[in-house]
């Protein structure tokens, strides 16, 4: 049966995290003198600052339904179960890219993070042009070592199956992504909306494109049965936050085991947005061009750097059952293999790039940088972009041998 609890708010929340030793530690004084406001923008969960003498936090709360929706949709609060189980696995991992965890608790699910001061969210940097030096060697950097560390290639198989195992139990979530990505996009359904009537006869196709229905299909099975990593299944530019120095990952409710590029296509898939929704914010010039330029570079050196952090990763520390040292006694008898496996996560990172952009235009979980493009006809010309490239990702991927083939066809497209 659904859980049924009130949200904590105010004074109750408050009271309610007095009783977490790290919490009261980091915000000083007493419950009375701590201020919480809800600082929360995101499709499912309550997010709030709390604010106390010393410090502040942050801190999330899972109700059991939908936010942005409401009761009519509901959805299981232990959701922050897994949030907080990857983040413990991939703070071990990559401690640097992810918030402190100070408490969590699985009667009112709720999770107190460390508060990230000053980084805003990645969409909103984007979309007002800001740019980030290290953003991508730091998403690189997150990638290959939380994939690579909870792969079959780092982990003896009696602790990854473990592992998954556990992550399996995240099926509600799961099956939103099974649901809203690679189904309802191709489908009639009452969650879909786009720009009408721009966008109609776009849709259509989707729904009557047998290939491109079988190329999605192909990529859900993926996501249903390759258990290569623990991903942090949602990882969109809305899931991370960032300064000019520092990039934290969070929101990692959607966790499951995974194909990896399953979050490398997302994030592609989001930046490349980002890049062809430019056009409807700003005019045609060369401040404008040299953004977009800068986006495609993002792109191109977090591909370079998840591809080489990982074959070093493999190089350096394969403990995992997958590729035995008794085989295997030479780094080099691999090379040939490693980069294969490497090529296998960039195919499917096209792919998953593909679906992502397509759902978030024709699906429910639209993104700003496009919606808030205010005329309807120009905002429908950046969406057919985004939706010309993703279908020529999902239908002709060997055109696509190379991430520079990506960034060149996001130039022309
Ligand atoms: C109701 S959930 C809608 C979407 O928001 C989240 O960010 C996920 O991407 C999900 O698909
Ligand atoms: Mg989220």
């Amino acid at each position: 049966m659904a859980a049924t609890y009130a949200l904590l708010e105010g004074p109750a929340l408050a009271e309610h995290l007095n009783g977490v030793p790290a919490v009261a530690a980091r915000l000083g004084g007493r419950p009375g003198d701590w201020r919480v406001r809800e600082i929360g923008d995101g499709n499912v969960n309550y997010v709030f600052e709390v604010r106390g003498p010393a410090g502040r936090i942050c801190v999330k709360q899972a109700m059991p339904y939908v936010r942005v929706v409401g009761e009519s949709w509901p959805l299981t609060p232990r959701r922050t179960y897994y949030e907080y189980r990857a983040l413990q696995e991939h703070g071990r991992l990559v401690a640097a890219r992810v918030p402190e965890v100070l408490g969590y608790d699985p009667e009112r699910n709720l999770l107190a993070l460390e508060h990230l001061a000053p980084h805003v969210v990645l969409r909103h940097g984007l979309l007002h042009g800001v740019r980030y030096p290290r953003l991508a060697r730091q998403l690189a950097e997150y990638l290959a070592g939380s994939m690579f560390g909870t792969s079959d290639l780092a982990r003896p198989a009696v602790e990854k199956r473990r592992l998954a195992t556990l992550f399996g139990g995240n099926t509600e979530m799961t099956q939103i992504m099974e649901d809203m990505v690679f189904t309802e996009t191709y489908r009639e359904h009452w969650r879909n909306s786009w720009t009408h009537p721009q966008l109609d006869a776009a849709a259509d196709r989707l729904r009557s494109d047998t290939g491109l229905k079988i190329a999605a299909s192909r990529l859900k099975l993926r996501y249903l049965t390759c258990a290569q990593a623990l991903l942090h299944g949602d990882l969109h530019t809305g899931s991370i936050l960032v300064t000019e120095d520092d990039t934290r990952v969070i929101d990692q409710e959607f966790a499951c085991f995974g194909p990896m590029g399953f979050d490398l296509g997302t994030l592609l898939a989001h930046l490349l947005i980002g890049h062809l929704a430019r056009a409807g914010h700003q005019p045609a010039d060369a401040e404008r061009n040299e953004y977009q330029e800068w986006i495609l570079e993002v792109i191109e050196e977090l591909w370079h750097g998840f591809s080489r952090r990982f074959l070093q990763l493999w190089e350096r520390s394969a403990d995992g059952d997958a590729y035995p040292r008794a085989l295997f006694a030479h780094p080099a008898d691999l090379d040939t293999e490693r980069r294969r496996y490497v090529d296998q996560v960039w195919a499917d990172t096209l792919g998953f790039c593909g679906t992502e952009i397509l759902r978030r235009i024709f699906g429910l979980a639209h993104v700003v940088e496009l919606q808030s493009i205010p005329d309807d006809d120009i905002r429908a010309a950046c969406e057919l972009r985004c939706v010309s490239l993703a279908t020529d990702l999902l239908t002709r991927p060997t055109a696509y041998p190379t991430v520079e083939a990506v960034t060149s066809a996001a130039r022309s497209v």
